[in-house]
């Protein structure tokens, strides 16, 4: 029987269990990579481990979000990172190397691997015919210290491309726009997304990178291409053709769904606030007035995406009113426009160029005004996530964002006059190694420096027998994971620090939470309620540990998103769904909940009873927890757990 190529990749990883959806599997990671935001938590934990070294091929530590430097705690987590690589033998990418996904697709990516990166944005590197997969930190650590990765076999959904782009002024995150459009925020949960199909071959690496990218939004484990003469010829432009291998579907393969996109009816789009699924076409908000434009992030900061942002720049001023950020991904990008002239045209027209780092995606500078409407090439608009509550943000293709910047408004880019080349792939990148720091052969002298910022990994400890706790929260659906942990420069350096970023935990959605949290802790601590795809977004596993720390027992959810149902089970938070969802309506904030015998029902994993003390009645949810994740809740979190089996 065929296979498609997420089989393919599976199989030669496969270190236990089936292949068979819905299955537990558990797979041999090739490669792992951090970034400094969830990195310090990953390299702490896996110190915690107690190994001497990581025990897989290739480990690599970027620094890429937390770059403001606004005291001493960003670049003391940066020196804590540097040095635990060099301690651990990992490859550090220098501040200032750029965005780790950017990066990785460069210098790292492969056909056929596997790789874990701890942000949701990992399946960048799909593009390049890899299965690479978002997840926690503590995941990370667990595999770089020789565990293998597992997770439920998820559905194989194939997006069959058809007809070509109509380029220059339509482009990959149109495509992505419009498949988010279709299948919004919740469409991939449990799926990986396969692309096959004629239209394959008119998309380029970099371009096919965005569509993996930006995939993260659909709520997808992960995004895949297949690995094919365009693959090959990018590796070959950036002087690693030696590893290049084919890795196509077999003509007879299977999927659980097939969705059809013609590439040649797409046109540009745009991502409306506050969702990136909340998708129109750029045509019918025409006039809409823009304060704010930014260009860059890792969905949209190849060379390519750059060069033809300049040159619909060249020659031109940005609008009256506009600011124009631009932060390109990789210093690789940076250098090859810098050399080529294309930034002093950037610059020319008036754009404010920043470092290659994540910048204004995570609310790191660059915030709009007041209720003003920016436009971003980026890949989330929740609200807030910018650093200003009342602003309205947009996702939009580089194309788009820069015709809105000369113009001051939306419209067409194909209406706006303004003339752009159809620029071709180049066969040759520059190639610039020089701030990635390789392992060192001999790690015995080094000494991993920790700042007084960073502080000790907090643990749970294990299961108790009861749960008797208040609803703290009552939220609704797609709860994101900057709604529970918002980043930004005020948050972000306490990434290190459990205890001081734990008073910032829902504080967009009420700022009494961590103040209500601490006082309901000692008689029992607090239960949050949930809608559909709770914990939607990023892969911080800070939005599990500091609800843990605030004694958080369980969330009781309609649905839960992949990575953050995983953070949750890693620091012993019971993840429970609603086995009716209209029992959610029936409970209030506030209510007091018990749940008997909790042990026993993690054992045996049947539907558990929860009564609403306050109200009198009861409900049954379910974990759909397997048996690992049963064990681990047991234990009080996988750090507990990985300590016991290694001391078995
Ligand atoms: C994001 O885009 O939300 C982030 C910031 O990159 C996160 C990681 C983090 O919170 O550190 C992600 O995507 O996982
Ligand atoms: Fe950085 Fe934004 Fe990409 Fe997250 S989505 S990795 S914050 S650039």
């Amino acid at each position: 029987m065929g296979r498609n190529i997420v089989e393919k990749i599976f199989e030669t990883h496969r270190a236990y269990g089936d292949i068979k959806e819905g299955s537990p599997v558990g797979l041999r990671v090739d490669q792992v990579y951090t970034q400094d935001a969830t990195g310090t938590m990953a390299w702490l934990q896996f110190e915690a481990m107690g190994l001497d070294r990581v025990e897989i091929p290739l480990a690599v530590s970027y620094v890429d979000h937390n770059m403001l430097q606004q005291d001493f705690m960003n670049p003391d987590d940066h020196l804590f990172l540097q040095t635990a690589a060099a301690r651990y033998g990992a490859w550090f990418s220098r501040p200032g190397n750029g965005i780790c996904h950017q990066v990785h697709l460069e210098q790292f990516a492969a056909p056929g691997k596997i790789t874990l990166g701890t942000d949701s944005h990992t399946p960048t590197g799909g593009g390049m015919g890899m299965i690479a997969i978002g997840v926690g930190g503590l995941d990370a650590a667990t595999v770089m210290a020789g565990s293998p990765f597992e997770l439920n076999m998820p559905k194989v959904l194939k997006v069959r491309l058809l007809g070509r782009l109509k380029r220059p002024y339509v482009s990959a995150m149109d495509v992505i726009l419009e498949i988010l459009r279709r299948l919004t925020v919740k469409g991939g949960v449990g799926r990986i997304l396969e692309y096959g199909g004629p239209g394959v071959k008119d998309l380029n690496v970099t371009e096919r990178a965005t569509i993996t990218n930006m995939g993260a939004e659909l709520g997808a484990t992960t995004s895949v291409f297949p690995s094919d003469e365009r693959t090959k010829f990018y590796l070959e432009a950036v002087g690693r053709g030696g590893d290049w291998t084919e890795l196509v579907a077999d003509e007879d393969a299977r999927y659980s769904q097939e969705i059809k996109i013609n590439l040649a009816k797409i046109e540009p789009m745009i991502a409306q606030p506050h969702s990136p699924d909340n998708v129109v076409t750029v045509k019918s908000l025409a006039g809409t007035k823009v304060h704010q434009v930014c260009i860059g992030s890792c969905t949209n900061s190849s060379y390519q995406a750059m060069r033809s942002v300049a040159s619909l720049l060249k020659g031109n001023t940005v609008a009256e009113g506009v600011n124009l950020l631009i932060n390109p991904g990789s210093k690789q990008v940076s250098e090859m426009i810098g050399r080529e002239g294309l930034a002093a045209d950037m610059l020319a027209a008036g754009a404010r160029m920043l470092e290659s780092s994540c910048g204004p995606c995570i609310g790191m500078g660059g915030a709009p005004g007041s209720g003003q409407v920016s436009v971003r090439s980026y890949n989330r608009n929740f609200m807030g996530r910018s650093g200003t509550k009342d602003a309205s943000v947009y996702l939009a293709s580089p194309v788009s964002c820069a015709v809105f910047a000369l113009k001051g408004e939306m419209v067409d880019p194909r209406e706006a006059g303004i003339p752009l080349k159809r620029l071709k792939e180049p066969s040759k990148y520059l190639i610039s190694r020089n701030f990635l720091i390789p392992p060192k052969a001999d790690t015995s002298g080094v000494t991993v420096v920790k700042g007084p910022n960073i502080k000790e990994v907090s643990v749970k400890g294990p299961l108790q027998e009861m749960i008797r706790a208040e609803v703290l929260l009552k939220a609704g659906d797609n709860i994101t994971t900057d709604d529970i942990m918002p980043a930004g420069s005020a948050v972000l350096p306490f990434r290190s620090n459990i205890p001081a970023i734990s008073e910032f935990v829902f504080k967009n959605i009420d700022s009494t939470f961590s103040t209500r949290a601490k006082e309901a802790k000692p008689a029992g601590g607090g239960i949050i309620v949930g809608g559909e795809n709770y914990g939607q977004g990023s892969s911080r596993e800070h939005a599990a540990i500091a609800p843990m720390f605030l004694g958080v027992q369980a969330v009781i959810a309609k649905s839960f998103a992949r990575i953050h149902r995983s953070n949750l089970i890693n620091f012993g938070i019971l993840p429970l769904v609603f086995q009716d969802a209209a029992d959610y309506r029936r409970i209030d904030q506030g209510d007091r909940l018990v749940i008997k015998d909790v042990a026993g029902f993690i054992e045996t994993g049947r539907a558990c009873i929860v009564e609403d003390e306050t109200k009198g009645f009861s409900f049954t949810v379910s974990s759909g927890l397997n048996d690992r994740e049963r064990e681990v809740i047991r234990k009080g979190g996988l750090l507990p757990y990985t300590r016991s089996q290694a001391g078995k």
